[in-house]
């Protein structure tokens, strides 16, 4: 173990940064075929071939068609565009902005409804109490890996009498009472963005067993273009690059390996990090299965001695980056201002204030993991002094 904190000019505990996220990509020799061919045929985008079978491989383990797009962002507009009337979309403000942007680039109003305090995902009740005459539809995130309360959600909508949709930008791979992502709402969006658990670069994903909901996607993706050449609507190019899908082919091949690794090492730093006074972990209830996309705890700074925001100062000495997802939340946001003065967002406010995400990668070693923690327990231990450096140099 080290002997003091890096920030109180011990050694740094790594060298070079351990970056909050580390993609893992398939060995050239596993894309190199399918690059080969596509670069000596041409056929690049529109819909090729590894994207349609991208897709189908998607369903096969959702259990839901699906309709592969550009990113996540774009396959929440394309989702959203399907409901076929606007309005108002419930969603909690703690997300990325994505969420938000999405909605309100195809002509929706946001209108933010509180987290869970322990699990951080979307409130059922806060839902219900935010549903309006103008409500067209409710948008849970599965924030960090962890689903919603799908089924008690699913009764709140139900009464609203609007569709229940989830960004699962986070949680491919998650389950909820044994139900894969992909398939817990009438519309799922799945992000392949480079920092994700499933990374390929850019990339996401609409699920929904609405076929004419999934035709609309499929169109709306490539300019609403029909095959006469005709424009049924005003479409978006939304196209997934050929490439990305031979990439994201590849990876699915060793997701569950990598999934199983990933929920080893969020299981291992829960138990040593969860031991610290002050740290508070993301709930996951029994009936749910986590990605642990991001591992992410609340600093409660009277018991920890240190505030979230010196605790990053300090690992940052350490060489490890940490990040504050999702700090600040989307009604504090110079953009959302106007929506947050509708809502009681005091839960959201607390983990947003508290939160800090550290490092996680399926490809963490077991020396590293050791090594990050006993970074944070050693300052953990100096906290008096720590802090003190801090606010000299303040
Ligand atoms: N919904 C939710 C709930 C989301 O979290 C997101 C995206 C979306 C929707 C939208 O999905 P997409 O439209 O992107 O498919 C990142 C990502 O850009 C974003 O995809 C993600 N969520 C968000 C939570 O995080 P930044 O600004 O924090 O990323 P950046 O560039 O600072 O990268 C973080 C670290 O990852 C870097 O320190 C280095 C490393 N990295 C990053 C990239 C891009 C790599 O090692 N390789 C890379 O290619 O937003």
């Amino acid at each position: 173990m080290q002997e003091r904190p890096a920030i109180l000019g011990g050694k740094p505990a790594f060298p070079e940064l351990m970056d909050i996220v580390r993609p893992e990509l398939p060995p050239l020799e596993k894309v190199e075929a399918g690059f080969r061919e596509v670069l000596a045929n041409g056929k690049i985008t529109n819909n090729s071939r590894f994207v349609r079978a991208f897709e189908l491989e998607l369903a096969a383990r959702t259990g839901t068609p699906t309709a592969v797009t550009a990113n996540a962002t774009l396959a929440i507009m394309l989702l959203l565009k399907g409901l076929g009337r606007r309005g108002d979309v419930v969603m909690p403000s703690f997300t990325f902005a994505a969420t938000a942007h999405a909605a309100r680039w195809s002509g929706f109003s946001v209108r933010f409804a509180d987290i869970d305090p322990e699990t951080w995902t979307l409130s059922p009740a806060a839902a219900e109490g935010a549903c309006g005459p103008d409500t067209v539809a409710i948008m849970g995130v599965h924030v960090f890996g962890v689903p919603c309360d799908v089924d008690a959600l699913a009764d709140v909508a139900g009464r609203a009498g609007v569709p229940l949709l989830f960004d699962a930008a986070h949680a491919f791979g998650a389950a909820y009472r044994g139900r894969p992502v992909g398939g817990l709402g009438q519309g799922e969006v799945l992000s392949f963005h480079a920092t994700k658990l499933f990374g390929v670069g850019e990339g996401g994903a609409v699920c929904t067993r609405d076929p004419g909901w999934l035709e609309a996607v499929r169109g709306g993706r490539n300019f609403g273009l029909e095959g006469s050449g005709d424009c049924v609507e005003a479409g978006l190019n939304a196209k997934m690059s050929e490439l990305f899908a031979i990439i994201g082919l590849s990876v699915l091949e060793t997701f569950t390996e990598r999934l199983a690794k990933r929920r080893r090492i969020g299981a291992l730093l829960r138990e040593r990090v969860g031991k610290l006074p002050g740290i508070t972990l993301q709930r996951i209830p029994d009936d749910r299965e986590s990605t642990h996309q991001n591992f992410a705890v609340l600093v409660d700074p009277a018991a920890f001695g240190l505030t979230r925001d010196e605790l990053s100062e300090a690992m940052k000495a350490e060489n490890v980056m940490t990040r504050k997802y999702f700090h600040p939340p989307l009604h504090d946001m110079t953009c959302y201002r106007a929506e947050a003065a509708e809502a009681d967002l005091a839960e959201t406010d607390q983990v947003a204030e508290r939160v800090l995400c550290f490092p996680i990668f399926s490809n963490m070693t077991d020396a590293e993991l050791d090594t990050m923690v006993s970074a944070l327990e050693r300052i953990h231990a100096d906290r008096t002094a720590v802090r003190a450096r801090l606010s000299e140099g303040r």
